[in-house]
């Protein structure tokens, strides 16, 4: 067997390990951020358990820290009286990114991790079977239940060599994401193999297995081995570790190889993390802001890199240079050892251990200005600025020309071999995790008024007339659906408020328009859904009255959450697609019978009366979902 399905073997609940079938997995670990885990907790609420039932759940607050109102002070507050009542670690505002410190601290090889957060695969470093998925699956998942999932395809990437100066972790990511595509992954599990990767600190696997959310990928995974080991213990965590290798005869049903030693540095072009080119293709392009931060390269590994390419160099005047450190542990160690001092002298703007300009919250680039980022989305206006021209590349890339003011490949300027040596101890300080409650009684959970209960559909309709809100093209992801940043983030845990946002980017008027329509479908093409785990993104249109999506393919969390929610993803033949246009009226005749009876729904377009058919491709279990109007129906039911 390879890694990943000794992982799923281990953790096997039920179906069999055959690529495009429905499986179940028990999951040890859990996760969730604040951005998600406001509903991930009403939701667990809903479930009427008074514990976790996980061998560890965590929940961290590290995307909505920007307090410019009480909303998200009162969403921490919810979320930390919540952990200490069922059992959940909680990790204060300011500890950190949560998938930095969950691999810092808890990650731990052989065990499944689920996480509220696409980037969950970060963990995937040290062995373990990590994987994102919407709130109301990491709540099922705190309540004991197992994890369904589609049997994934294992695609090997052989690493060969060694990386050469000026080239990162980040250009080998990079290099995949060219080859393979934002939907290559989809249905996929990439793990890592070959010579190479035993050259790879675990940090440098961190930031390969966190991308491989861009591709779509179900998971990414690495061995856990020696450098495993030295990087658990170096953690005080060496009684974490166990071995995880692939069989010498592991088989794999796909194989990519990448020569270490012939990458260059690489860069993902606006607007889309697959539109990788050379560094050297777009060299000397002016750059305005440079950002280093966020899950995919904050670790104290990518710091170190930074500030020695900074120190005795001053940012260029043009540009302006942040740095936000995925932990407090990164934080604090590049203030011990003077490196914090290099950064500030460069002139850079230091902001605190958060998701920050990642996601929105805050530094928003200049008009029409190019801005270099080490981070791993740059979908459009995900920056906060209307046709934003964001460049992702890595830390070496980032911290070079935010000397020279323009994209310039780091092998111009480094002359000496850079690479990050692991340290024998990571500082160690977990005062900011704060434990369950021993007494979780005497807990009072604190809901402030940004704090409105779950929006809940009704069963399936036995037949259906609904309009086509909106026809949209391929990729679609979950920031055009479901716009992040400063202003929206706050509404998260209050759907009514944050339904006025959905696709806002995209056409302003689409709330009115479905509310107005009452029932209403969309029409995407291939990968809808793409990006993110947040189910507001399904919750917020199932708000508006969407019954239905129909699109050429969906990406794998989104159409969880849209079936969790009750809204029926259905799947079309380019043809239809492109024979229906926005504004057409459907009717569905017969949509819970088929549902119930048939692979495939039939709809008539009202006015040319021609019949049509999609697939939902719904398993059993996701019929059963479907027909009572969404997953809290089901636990609903079950509680009686
Ligand atoms: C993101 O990177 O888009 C986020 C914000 O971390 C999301 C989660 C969210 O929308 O809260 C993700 O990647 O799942
Ligand atoms: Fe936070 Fe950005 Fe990572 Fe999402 S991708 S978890 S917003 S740092």
């Amino acid at each position: 067997m390879n890694i990943a399905q000794k992982l799923i073997s281990s953790h096997l609940v039920s179906g069999s390990m055959k690529p495009g079938e429905e499986i179940a997995i028990s999951i040890d670990q859990t996760l969730t951020q604040d951005a998600t885990g406001t509903m991930a907790y009403l939701e667990f609420e809903a479930m009427g358990i008074p514990k976790v039932r996980t061998k560890l759940s965590v929940s961290y607050v590290d995307h909505n820290t920007l307090q410019t109102g009480f909303e998200n002070a009162d969403d921490h507050r919810f979320l930390q009286t919540i952990a200490a009542k069922y059992g959940i670690y909680f990790s204060k505002p300011g500890n950190g990114i949560c998938h930095q410190v969950h691999l810092e601290r808890f990650a731990k090889p052989g065990q499944t991790l689920l996480g509220s957060d696409s980037h969950t695969p970060n963990a995937g470093a040290v062995g373990m079977l990590a994987i994102g998925a919407g709130g109301l699956n990491v709540a099922l998942a705190m309540a004991g239940e197992p994890f369904y999932l589609i049997m994934p395809k294992v695609v090997r990437v052989e690493l060969k060599g060694k990386l050469k100066n000026g080239v990162a972790a980040k250009d080998i990511i990079l290099e995949v994401l060219r080859r393979l595509t934002v939907k290559g992954g989809v249905g996929k599990v990439i793990e890592y193999t070959g010579a190479g990767v035993k050259t790879l600190t675990v940090p440098e696997r961190a930031t390969i297995t966190n991308m491989g959310a861009e591709l779509g990928a179900t998971s990414s995974v690495f061995p856990s081995d020696e450098q495993t080991k030295a990087f658990l213990k170096a953690q005080k965590r060496g009684a974490d570790w166990t071995e995880l290798l692939p069989d010498a005869d592991a088989a794999y049903d796909e194989e990519l190889i990448i020569d270490l030693d012939k990458l260059v540095p690489m860069t993902a072009l606006p607007s889309s993390p697959d539109n990788v080119k050379r560094v050297k293709d777009v060299n000397g392009t002016p750059i305005k802001q440079v950002c280093i931060g966020s899950c995919v390269n904050s670790s104290y590994a990518d710091l170190m890199l930074a500030a020695k390419i900074l120190k005795k160099r001053k940012v260029h005047p043009d540009v302006s240079l942040t740095i936000s450190p995925g932990s407090r542990q990164a934080l604090q160690m590049i203030t011990e050892n003077g490196a914090l001092s290099d950064i500030i002298s460069a002139g850079a703007r230091v902001l605190e251990s958060s998701c920050g300009p990642c996601i929105g919250m805050g530094q928003a680039p200049p008009t029409g200005a190019v801005s270099l980022r080490t981070f791993n989305r740059n979908f459009p206006g995900r920056s906060g600025t209307a046709n934003d021209q964001v460049y992702l590349c890595s830390p070496l890339t980032a911290a070079v020309s935010a000397i020279t003011g323009k994209i310039t490949d780091p092998r111009d300027v480094i002359k000496k071999p850079l690479r990050f040596k692991l340290p024998e101890k990571f500082t160690i300080d977990d005062s900011l995790i704060i434990p369950p409650l021993k007494k979780p009684d005497k807990v009072v959970v604190e809901r402030g008024p940004n704090i409105k209960p779950l929006p809940v559909r009704g069963a399936l309709e036995d037949s259906l007339k609904a309009k086509v809100v909106l026809k949209v093209g391929d990729n679609i992801t979950t920031d055009d659906i479901m716009p992040a940043g400063a202003k929206i983030l706050p509404l998260r845990s209050n759907i009514p408020a944050i339904s006025e946002h959905v696709f806002s980017k995209v056409d302003p008027a689409f709330p009115s328009r479905a509310k107005t329509s009452g029932s209403g479908v969309v029409m995407g093409g291939n990968n809808y859904g793409q990006g993110s785990s947040r189910e507001h993104a399904a919750l917020a249109p199932m708000y508006l009255g969407i019954k239905a999506i129909l699109a050429k393919s969906f990406a794998r969390i989104h159409k969880d959450n849209l079936i969790n929610f009750g809204i029926l993803p259905l799947t079309v033949p380019p043809d239809v697609y492109d024979s229906l246009e926005q504004d057409a009226e459907l009717e569905f005749p017969s949509l819970a019978k088929d549902v119930r009876e048939s692979s495939e729904v039939t709809f008539i377009d009202a006015r040319t009366r021609k019949t049509y058919k999609a697939e939902h491709g719904l398993s059993e279990r996701q019929r059963q979902i479907i027909l009572v109007g969404g997953m809290l129906n089901v636990v609903k039911g079950k509680k009686g």
